[in-house]
């Protein structure tokens, strides 16, 4: 039977924090009897990513879950849009392996989907700050500011939170702009808005409670430093016409 919504999880040397994680999915999914396939992409992990992520699974017998794995790491971006390249479902959705925004927050985004309402709906950090419960240390909040603001100056988008790790596409418009996606880290984010606008999808930014969990990959000078080249790749690839 065909799922009603593809979770999909991009997990990169996660042993420790996934487990936990898909359980909680898998058990959502159970208590609200959602017609759901979850999809664990392992980014080339070095550790037991693949492993927790079937056994951890396993104790949900029912569920269906797909494990990808590829042998590189290739990046958050890439194991979003292979995961998203195999979502079987007509909506898709995904969330950041540390669930720092709960598993509940899921109809959200998932609900003006389905009333056909919106295209493409993400998770803000910034509209609602009431929503957020462990903020992350002042001077990674502070940096996010930063580069958020940076990518509205150099896109023109005009959301106040790109990078939140949940967000929810209508797959039938969604899926054929996936083959126009160049960016494999942490600029995908601002490649996947940018191509769905201009492709005429409607975008939604959602308020959605959000926590902050230890053990984050993030590398802020290494990862800053690529984000920006990321958006620089973008802008250029609009200009010659590439979207
Ligand atoms: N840092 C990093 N994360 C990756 C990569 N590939 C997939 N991911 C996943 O992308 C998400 C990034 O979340 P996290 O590390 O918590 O970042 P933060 O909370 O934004 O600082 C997690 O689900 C990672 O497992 C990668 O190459 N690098
Ligand atoms: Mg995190």
């Amino acid at each position: 039977m065909k799922p009603f919504i593809s979770i999909v999880v991009p997990a990169f040397d996660e042993d420790e924090r996934l487990g936990v994680s898909i359980e909680k999915i898998l058990a959502y999914v159970q208590t609200n009897n959602l017609a759901a396939e979850l999809v664990v992409v392992d980014d080339g992990s070095s550790d037991r990513t693949a492993d927790i992520a079937r056994e951890s699974a396993s104790k949900y017998p029912g569920s269906v879950t797909k494990v990808i794995r590829y042998e590189q790491n290739r990046g958050k971006g890439y194991a979003v849009k292979t995961g998203l390249m195999s979502a079987e479902a007509d909506i898709a959705i995904f969330s950041d392996a540390d669930l720092s925004t709960p598993i509940e927050e899921l109809p959200k985004l998932i609900d003006p989907i389905r009333a056909g309402q919106y295209d493409v709906t993400f998770g803000s950090r910034a509209i609602d700050r009431s929503l957020i419960g462990d903020r992350q240390p002042w001077r990674r909040e502070q940096g996010g500011r930063v580069i958020n603001f940076v990518i509205r100056k150099m896109s023109g988008l005009e959301f106040a939170d790109t990078q939140c790790g949940f967000k929810a596409f209508n797959m039938t418009k969604f899926r054929p702009l996936l083959d126009l996606m160049t960016i494999d880290r942490f600029g995908f984010d601002v490649e996947f808005l940018y191509v769905a606008k201009f492709h005429g999808l409607k975008l939604a930014e959602i308020p959605v409670r959000w926590n902050d969990v230890a053990g984050s990959k993030v590398s802020v000078f290494r990862d800053t430093r690529r984000m920006f080249n990321e958006l620089r790749q973008i802008m250029n690839n609009a200009k010659k016409g590439v979207y």
